[in-house]
């Protein structure tokens, strides 16, 4: 069965977007830690950041660190902060969180 994220990549749940290329996708937490919460996700499905083949986890490194430094810019914050969690999700989303102070969410 698809995940949530793969609905999501093919339009069939609504997210608001932040940013796309032709293999990943970048949108709101919707349940965000911090304003500006971001996902980064590759399209292709895949549940363990260490499965992904090369090029698609360096790729997807370099999509979250644009989208980190855009980030940066764009949201009020000291740092963003990046983590792997995946306890929800089985689809591979790389979070970044804009930070204050440490433990200081930025709501
Ligand atoms: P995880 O623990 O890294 O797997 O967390 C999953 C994240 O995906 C969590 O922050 C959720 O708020 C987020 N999320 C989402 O943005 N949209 C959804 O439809 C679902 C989860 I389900």
């Amino acid at each position: 069965m698809a995940t949530i994220f793969t609905k999501i990549v093919n339009g069939e749940i609504p997210c608001y977007k932040v940013a796309e290329d032709d293999k990943f996708l970048a949108f709101l937490d919707i349940s965000p830690n911090a304003k500006g919460h971001t996902l980064c996700i590759p399209k292709q499905e895949v549940n363990k950041i260490f499965d992904l083949d090369e090029e698609t986890y360096m790729g997807l490194m370099a999509f979250s660190r644009k989208i980190a430094i855009a980030l940066e810019k764009a949201v009020p914050c000291k740092r963003v902060g990046v983590a792997v969690v995946g306890l929800e999700v089985p689809h591979v989303h790389v979070h970044l969180i804009p930070l204050n102070e440490m433990g200081d969410m930025n709501f």
